[in-house]
């Protein structure tokens, strides 16, 4: 770090300090917080199964140069992307990032020795692994059902495929040493208005029951139900909704993931965190951007992240709140779209952790609301940045906009080669 930057942090440390703030162990602490870091920005969502387009209601949109077509050009990529973003990481792969070595792999006869290579080269890189089962772009999701299909046989597929899935979670976690967190995401829904949506939720239901029955360590695995309010081609209904995920998560004790782009425009999950702890076991969470009808835009350092952020620390519950990204944009440098996404929310949680909470908590029980937002508002220009450079540091990745560099080197020597 330069000495400027040296000297407004030691500035920055005396101002935070003057609000009971110690920066210095704020950064240790948020070292240590794994945020899992989806693959799928690399390739588009495509995966390595060699099979048909994205479907089932998400899009890429954008033909950037450059994207990864196999293996390990999506480690080389996440390698890089990484270097730039502080904090721990994890990669958050789908069962479709397998490596099959060249032969088709039917989805519900995946194993862990298909995930070997990737539990490798985590290890040597030092990054934690997450996995979750692709109930979309295949055949059998062609109609638009996969787990409350009214057809036993395929719901039956996508019942194995994610019983699958999970003994493979489990088995990651094992070898990785720690929890491996799993999403499933069902995207089964109506284009138009449904006659039969009980039918439907009550197969969904049982499709799950079925799922949990197999029994996995919840040391080295566990599954977050992610809801969505609809999806493009489901406008109507989503079967697996949000007050349908809480309702059996917190009946069946099973963890509820919210991703912050799967709800109605004005509609914020900065406000459903605090809700979900209290009647489930703990929360994954896709942190996003929903713009119009996308979901998955890169995420921004904005007042909703600022506010997921807020609520995570203010939980006292970060130990029950797995932090995952969930955006995917093919329209500019896939490797920028990680490192601005994945520094911004590393950004929120620092920014989150530099509030003196329990002074302002203190004033919100004293009804002293005057105060409470005075101060909530002087920190918004408290100098952040000098503790934000400070942090990148000690991660050992570059402050400010110096990333940037790194991206347009690699895109130079490596993206644009790939035709
Ligand atoms: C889709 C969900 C889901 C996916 C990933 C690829 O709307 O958010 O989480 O984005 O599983
Ligand atoms: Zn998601």
């Amino acid at each position: 770090m330069n000495k400027n930057r040296e000297k407004m942090y030691e500035l920055a440390r005396e101002a935070y300090k003057e609000c009971g703030i110690d920066t210095d162990a704020v950064i240790e602490r948020l070292k240590n917080v794994p945020i899992s870091i989806q693959c799928w920005q690399g390739d588009d969502v495509k995966g390595f199964e060699n099979s048909g387009p994205l479907t089932g209601g998400i899009q890429t949109t954008g033909n950037y140069p450059g994207a990864a077509r196999n293996i390990e050009e999506l480690q080389k990529d996440f390698e890089k992307a990484a270097s730039l973003i502080p904090g721990r990481k994890k990669l958050c792969l789908h069962a479709i990032y397998l490596d099959n070595k060249g032969e088709s792999v039917p989805r519900d006869q995946i194993k862990p020795e298909h995930y070997d290579s990737w539990i490798k080269w985590a290890k040597k890189n030092g990054f934690g692994l997450n996995i979750d089962p692709t109930c979309f772009s295949h055949p059998y999701s062609e109609d638009g059902f996969t787990l409350s299909h009214h057809d036993d046989k395929i719901r039956k597929f996508w019942i194995d495929h994610v019983i699958a899935t999970r003994k493979i979670a489990e088995y990651i976690g094992k070898e990785m040493g720690e929890v491996c967190t799993s999403n499933y995401w069902i995207p089964d829904g109506f284009k138009d208005i449904p006659v039969d949506r009980k039918g439907y939720r009550e197969r969904l239901e049982d499709s799950l029951d079925q799922i949990f029955a197999v029994e996995v360590d919840p040391k080295y695995n566990v599954a977050g139900l992610e809801g969505k309010v609809f999806g493009i081609g489901a406008e109507s209904c989503t079967i697996g909704s949000n007050d349908f995920y809480l309702g059996y998560c917190a009946k069946k004790n099973q963890f509820l993931t919210l991703d912050s782009g799967h709800f109605h425009p004005t509609e914020v999950i900065s406000d459903k965190i605090s809700t979900a702890l209290q009647f489930t076991p703990g929360l994954l969470l896709h942190v996003s951007r929903p713009v119009r009808w996308d979901s998955d835009h890169v995420v921004i350092f904005d007042d909703e992240l600022k506010a997921i952020a807020q609520e995570i620390v203010r939980s006292n519950a970060m130990d029950r709140i797995h932090i995952g990204l969930d955006f995917f944009d093919a329209s500019i440098n896939r490797i920028a779209a990680w490192a601005i996404g994945a520094r911004n929310i590393q950004k929120a949680l620092l920014f989150a952790m530099l509030e003196p909470t329990q002074l302002l908590k203190n004033l919100e029980l004293n009804m002293n609301y005057t105060h409470r937002l005075a101060l909530l508002e002087e920190l918004k220009t408290m100098p952040f940045e000098a503790v934000w450079d400070k942090y990148c540091d000690v991660c050992g990745v570059p402050c400010g906009i110096e990333w940037l560099n790194e991206v347009d080197k690699y895109e130079q020597e490596v993206l644009s080669k790939r035709k």
